[in-house]
């Protein structure tokens, strides 16, 4: 009669893709075992690759969610000698960046030359990102962080512009994003540079509304409300900052109803709108 001794763990090998992947793809394994054989092979799949491996392996195992960050696994031979757990990082990404342009807004004619553009590009994998003016023809890399908006300093020409945003990912998902717009400078009698990018929000409101606006000089802006009839309800000071300004103003003391807001800046500085108030 002959015995094994069986000492040594078992070895098992993968086929993990190292790389970011676009699409669901498998993993295979394939163990082996010197002298008493494989019995045994476990798998888990976690995010924050603190699992261990409790799903008997019978076959290929698809990764599929994005949430799927880390495949662990350990086979065990026929004498109970267990292989140490190895971990394998996967890298799925399927999501293609999302793009916002903000401003130019599309279709709108300015009547001055625009020379930015205000964006928001957000990917959790984020990898590159270019503009081009010329429909595609030039590319023009810039550094990007998603979530965040940001501006870059393009130049407009009399007439038609066509400005695009691409965005790729670490799993080469692409993005673009595009605005078209007009600027007539021809007929443009006075630049109201309160007005080229305007945001209020949100409308209707039942609270804290939002005041989002560009200005090229620091100046002090005179911000009123009006009610329907014209009576004022509010006057004060707002000391303007050149480039992006964000005012918030709480609505919540004013009953349901349509109020107008009017900020005066320097001479041709007007904007005025309406609110809703729920
Ligand atoms: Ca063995
Ligand atoms: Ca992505």
């Amino acid at each position: 009669m002959r015995f094994f001794i069986d000492k040594t763990s078992p070895t098992t090998s993968d086929n993990a893709p190292t790389g970011w992947q676009d699409s669901n793809f498998n993993i295979t394994l394939t163990p082996s075992d010197a002298l008493s054989g494989v019995a045994s092979t476990k798998y888990c799949i976690s995010s924050t690759n603190d699992c261990i491996p409790n799903i008997e392996y019978s076959g290929p195992v698809s990764i599929s969610n994005e949430d799927e960050k880390y495949f662990n696994y350990f086979s065990t031979d026929s004498a109970g000698n267990n292989q140490p757990i190895v971990s394998k990082e996967v890298k799925l990404d399927k999501t293609p960046p999302e793009i916002q342009i903000h401003y130019p807004e599309e279709n709108k004619e300015y009547k001055s030359l625009i020379n930015k553009m205000v964006y928001t590009i957000t990917d959790t994998n984020l990898d590159s990102c270019w503009h081009s003016i010329d429909e595609g023809e030039t590319k023009q890399y810039f550094p990007c962080t998603s979530g965040e908006q940001d501006t870059l300093d393009l130049s407009s020409v009399q007439g038609e512009n066509i400005w695009s945003i691409y965005a790729s990912d670490y799993a080469t998902n692409l993005s673009s994003e595009e605005v078209t717009f007009p600027v007539d400078t021809v007929n443009a009698v006075e630049e109201t540079t309160l007005e080229d990018y305007f945001k209020f929000y949100p409308n209707p409101v039942s609270d804290i509304g939002n005041f989002e606006f560009y200005l090229k000089s620091p100046q002090n802006l005179r911000f009123s409300v009006y009610d329907i009839t014209g009576k004022q309800l509010e006057q004060r000071v707002i000391e303007g900052n050149a480039g992006e300004n964000k005012i918030s103003y709480d609505f919540s003391k004013y009953p349901a109803g349509i109020y107008i807001y009017r900020f005066k800046g320097l001479e041709g500085n007007i904007k005025t709108g309406r609110v809703v108030k729920k």
